[in-house]
């Protein structure tokens, strides 16, 4: 993954704050248009083929959301994006996932699981509320963003399908389709990306299936239609475009530790005092900032997860 430095990202001309406001502006005048003509129907709305851009309805605001610091401006947030099956290039998968077909979509739920399911994307989007949750996201690269995710508590899912007793891990697997994703037709990685996480982990309100960002459906770029979001570990954990999620009882192989064991490991959890073999985490630069800022442990969510490592050497297990 870190091969090369980072480029260089232009400073945004506009406020985080202000382009999301003029893009909600800018939604209310449509819906405002769309009544005036008597479009306003849910089917018009929210089509089934819901494309990036399309307003998500109804959001609640979470308790679990970060406040106080800027978001990432939604330029940034969407062609600055880690998608090796778009191309390794920080702008390829802006430039190239557009081809993605995000419907028909379903995702295959299997393992130690009382009730298995597939649920299609129609489903996945109703199951509960949608909320935004506002995430710091830390990239193992060194490079962090603060984004307006929308979605809700993976647990949700958990609780539909009854893990048995042996499920103590949760494997999830995304979309490898050498026809859309001309990434995957090259070595770059053990195709399908798969990440992983610890039942407390995966049951943890702030580990979210995410469905969107910044009020809308989510951009191809960043895991349409469906991904995972953990917002205290690097952002390798959180898996894009998810089609099967695995309850298994040993702990499961994942795509970075495959590719190099002794620089990235199974928990990944943001920590500035277990570096990078090859670089220091003590820092880290908030994309649209200049220089740099002490990275968190736990990226900040320390009060909520530390206890899930109470005892644990967490060097040992990184
Ligand atoms: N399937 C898949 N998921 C993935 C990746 C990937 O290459 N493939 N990259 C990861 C990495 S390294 C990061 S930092 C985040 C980036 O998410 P974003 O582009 O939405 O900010 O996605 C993660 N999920
Ligand atoms: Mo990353």
């Amino acid at each position: 993954m870190p091969i090369k430095q980072p480029a260089a990202v232009p400073p945004s001309e506009i406020t985080s704050r202000d382009h999301y406001l003029h893009r909600r502006e800018f939604m209310q005048a449509g819906a405002a248009l769309g009544a005036a003509v008597g479009l306003a129907t849910a089917g018009i709305w929210l089509p089934r083929a819901a494309h990036a851009g399309t307003k998500l309805p109804d959001l609640r605001k979470s308790p679990l959301s970060t406040t106080g610091e800027a978001l990432t401006p939604y330029k940034d947030v969407t062609t600055y994006n880690n998608y090796y099956e778009f191309g390794t290039g920080k702008d390829d998968p802006s430039e190239t996932a557009s081809k993605l077909r995000t419907r028909p979509w379903s995702v295959t739920v299997e393992g130690e699981v009382g009730k298995p399911r597939v649920f299609d994307i129609e489903e996945i989007l109703k199951l509960a509320p949608l909320e935004e949750r506002i995430y710091r996201m830390r990239c193992v690269e060194g490079w962090s963003m603060v984004i307006p995710w929308v979605g809700y508590s993976f647990s949700e899912i958990i609780k539909r399908v009854q893990p048995t007793s042996k499920a103590k891990y949760v494997q999830f697997t995304s979309l490898a389709d050498p026809e859309q994703m001309h990434g995957v037709k090259m070595p770059i990685l053990d195709w399908p990306y798969t990440e992983g996480l610890r039942m407390d982990e995966a049951m943890h309100p702030l580990t979210i299936l995410c469905v969107g960002l910044y009020g809308e459906v989510l951009p191809n770029q960043d895991g349409a239609p469906v991904r995972i979001v953990i917002p205290w570990k690097y952002g390798f954990k959180s898996g894009k475009s998810i089609i099967k999620i695995r309850f298994v009882e040993e702990q499961p192989k994942t795509t970075w530790a495959l590719a190099n064991a002794r620089e990235y490991g199974f928990y990944s959890n943001v920590n500035p005092e277990v570096d990078h073999p090859r670089w220091s985490q003590g820092k880290e630069r908030r994309i649209g900032e200049f220089g740099k800022r002490a990275t968190v442990m736990f990226n900040g969510y320390g009060d909520q997860v530390a206890s899930l490592y109470a005892g644990m050497d967490l060097r040992k297990f990184y």
